[in-house]
């Protein structure tokens, strides 16, 4: 029994150094360990031996037992140390390697354009206003002056909706939202995406966007329009002369455009001012009075200066650019330049 029980230890010995994982481990401990495995069927030959081999046998047994356990054991704590090495090799993090490049994102020409005219205003006290841009026909003309047989309320000009409404076609019915619910004095500025029936064109698009100024106070003169203005102009375009040239608007009387000396070409004339020497940057006048009476406001008591712009005139003329369609292709090469 001696024997069977060295050859067994040895062949446990063996096979326990040849696993390469943790499950035929466990295995072979079962196969040799195992309340059926081959060191119980050994000592199940016990009965036969004499008195005196008994206990021999029987601490030789206990050794044997003993023996391949710690191997066992010694090779668990190996296997395993193996693996974390293997995950350890697998998984390293090469602090020194390069990050993914992300490219920063920018604001669209259009977005720009708008910040900048917006903050030359709220640097002179005005705050921002906005509405909706499905709007009634009484929002969008009628409370500004234009009656229901104007040109501008033409099919040509005009988006209609089948219930009736309209999309706005300027953003005047914001300020005409923000008189009906605040008293004087006010000074708000309304940017805004705008609709109307034209042909799409380099210079022309059916949605645009404006920007309107409104001032509202118990004194303001045409004086204060043309300080405004002017001080607006030259902070957008530099120290130019700025002129007022006579106009007409349904909702403004008087009514002016503002025109900044071409920079171009120093009033010179040249292609970007047609020859005029003079680029248009604003439409503006004093509030018509039946404006005021549609909000509830007394003609006698306030008056006030309105004016607007479109936001893509104005960013064609900074950023010199000479199609109005390039701001709505999305076109990566053309917004990767601002
Ligand atoms: C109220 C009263 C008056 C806003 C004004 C203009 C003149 C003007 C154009 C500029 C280029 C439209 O985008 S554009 O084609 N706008 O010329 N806008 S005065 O007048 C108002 C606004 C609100 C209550």
């Amino acid at each position: 029994m001696k024997e069977l029980l060295d050859a067994m230890q040895q062949e446990a010995l063996e096979s326990i150094a040849r696993t390469e994982d943790l499950a035929s481990l466990d295995r072979i401990r079962v196969d040799f360990l195992g309340k059926k495995g081959k060191l119980s069927a050994i000592l199940g030959g016990m009965g036969k031996l004499s008195a005196e081999e008994r206990p021999v046998i029987g601490a030789l047994a206990n050794q044997v037992k003993v023996a391949i356990e710690a191997k066992l054991e010694a090779q668990k704590t190996s296997l395993e140390n193996q693996e974390i090495d293997r995950r350890l090799e697998a998984e390293t993090l090469d602090v020194t390697m390069p990050g993914r490049f992300m490219p920063p994102g920018r604001p669209h020409p259009l977005t720009a354009t708008i910040d900048r005219v917006l903050d030359i205003f709220v640097g002179l006290g005005f705050t921002v206003a906005t509405g909706p841009q499905i709007e009634t026909e009484y929002y969008n003309f009628e409370a500004l002056n234009t009656p229901a047989d104007h040109p501008a309320r033409d099919m040509q000009d005009t988006f209609y909706l089948s219930d009736g409404n309209v999309l706005r076609t300027q953003t005047s019915s914001v300020q005409i939202r923000y008189m009906e619910n605040n008293e004087p004095p006010i000074r708000i500025c309304a940017p805004g995406r705008v609709y109307r029936r034209d042909q799409p064109t380099n210079r022309h698009s059916p949605i645009f966007h404006q920007i309107e100024i409104l001032a509202v106070d118990e004194e303001v003169t045409f004086a204060d329009l043309k300080g405004t203005l002017t001080v607006f102009t030259q902070a957008l375009f530099g120290e130019m002369p700025v002129r007022f040239r006579p106009s007409f608007f349904p909702f403004t009387e008087p009514s002016a455009e503002v025109d900044v000396q071409c920079r171009a070409c120093a009033g010179k004339g040249c292609r970007t001012c047609s020859y005029s020497g003079w680029l248009e940057i604003l439409g503006s006048g004093m509030v018509d009075p039946n404006v005021f009476k549609s909000v509830g406001y007394d003609p006698e008591k306030v008056q006030g200066f309105a004016a607007g712009l479109g936001v893509e005139r104005i960013a064609m003329l900074l950023y010199d650019i000479d199609d109005i369609r390039h701001f709505y292709n999305n076109d990566l090469r053309f917004l990767r330049q601002f």
